[in-house]
């Protein structure tokens, strides 16, 4: 609750994505992926169903820990490329949202009856030293570009915790999406049956609920924009009208101007260069990069390299 404090105190208003995916927001999260503009679960599905069958006969993980699992659904590429070598496999979904854990538990187990799944509900941002630590090789997979809604120290923290964690025998599975050109980028985050939108609005009921606030969600906009500079989509939710708006477990009453915005979430698109830098920097060097011929998106594997790290951090 900390960080709903800082960030919405004072203007410039700002949240951390995990308070999108209550029970609605990750079923809203599940139909943007099957909008006609949100091009990256497919993508990234499809070079996981071409690619899992290699990734997983070089890797040969007995455990795979998924960090932001939600669904689990692309991971059942990699799932399926397992039994196909009829191998035990561990599986540990990560995830913030109860109800998509337990959901996404009980439907793994039916369609692989011989999968251990050990679902772990926990905020990975708060760090990973409570998380187990399998032995015998682990796939740490962290798909759907979800690092790209971290600010570039935080990536650079999460990285190295895990890459800090990883013996040689380990792996990282990074999905990441890339820079391309701004009007598809625009189109993905502002899909034409506003689900993207009901996405964002739904930050508000969650808040409404965790934090006894009476935000009015109708009574903000949905807005998304492509700051190319950054290189990133920004989400924000923009105050159509002024109002005040009573938070009762911050003990607060928030003052919003017409036009006034809270920034819900940012999506940061990367280059070649740009993610192996950073992977560089965390200690991880990539060793498989698989992407499609529109370089969309980037589907990685790396390796921990010992004793490197960055001196900043
Ligand atoms: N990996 C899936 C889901 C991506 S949506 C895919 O590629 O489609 C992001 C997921 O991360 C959601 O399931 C959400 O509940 C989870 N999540 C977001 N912030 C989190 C946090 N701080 N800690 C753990 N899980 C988080
Ligand atoms: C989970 N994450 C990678 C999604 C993204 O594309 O940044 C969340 C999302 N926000 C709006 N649409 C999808």
């Amino acid at each position: 609750m900390e960080d709903a404090r800082v960030g919405l105190l004072e203007p410039p208003r700002r949240l951390p994505p995990k308070y999108f995916y209550d029970a609605r927001g990750s079923a809203l999260f599940d139909r943007i992926c099957d909008t006609e503009e949100y091009y990256p679960t497919r993508t990234e599905n499809a070079l996981l169903a071409r690619h899992a069958g290699e990734i997983m006969g070089h890797i040969r993980p007995r455990h795979i820990l998924e960090l932001g699992s939600g669904t689990s659904r692309k991971t059942r590429h990699l799932l399926r490329a397992r039994e196909a070598r009829e191998c035990g496999t561990v599986y540990w979904p990560f995830d913030v949202c109860r109800e998509v854990l337990e959901e996404t538990g009980e439907s793994l187990v039916e369609e692989f009856p011989w999968l251990e799944v050990n679902p772990l509900l926990g905020d990975y941002s708060a760090g990973l030293a409570h998380l187990p630590r399998p032995a015998d090789g682990c796939l740490y997979a962290f798909l759907g570009g979800t690092l790209g809604n971290f600010e570039e120290p935080e990536a650079l923290k999460l990285l190295s915790e895990l890459a800090f964690r990883m013996s040689p025998a380990d792996r990282l599975l990074l999905g990441v999406d890339r820079v391309k050109p701004t009007s598809v980028l625009q189109a993905a985050y502002d899909d034409s049956q506003g689900v993207t939108a009901a996405f964002n609005r739904n930050l508000l009921h969650v808040l409404n609920r965790e934090l006894e606030a009476d935000f009015e969600p109708e009574a903000f906009a949905h807005r998304s924009l492509y700051n190319e500079a950054a290189a990133r989509i920004e989400m924000y939710l923009v105050a159509e009208a002024p109002q005040q708006v009573r938070v009762g477990r911050l003990e607060a009453t928030l003052r919003f101007d017409a036009g006034e915005t809270i920034l819900t979430e940012i999506s940061r698109k990367f280059t070649e260069a740009s993610v192996t830098r950073l992977l560089a920097r965390a200690g991880l060097a990539i060793e498989r990069h698989y992407a499609p011929d529109n370089q969309y998106f980037s589907l990685l594997t790396a390796v921990p390299q010992p004793d490197v790290h960055d001196p900043v951090i």
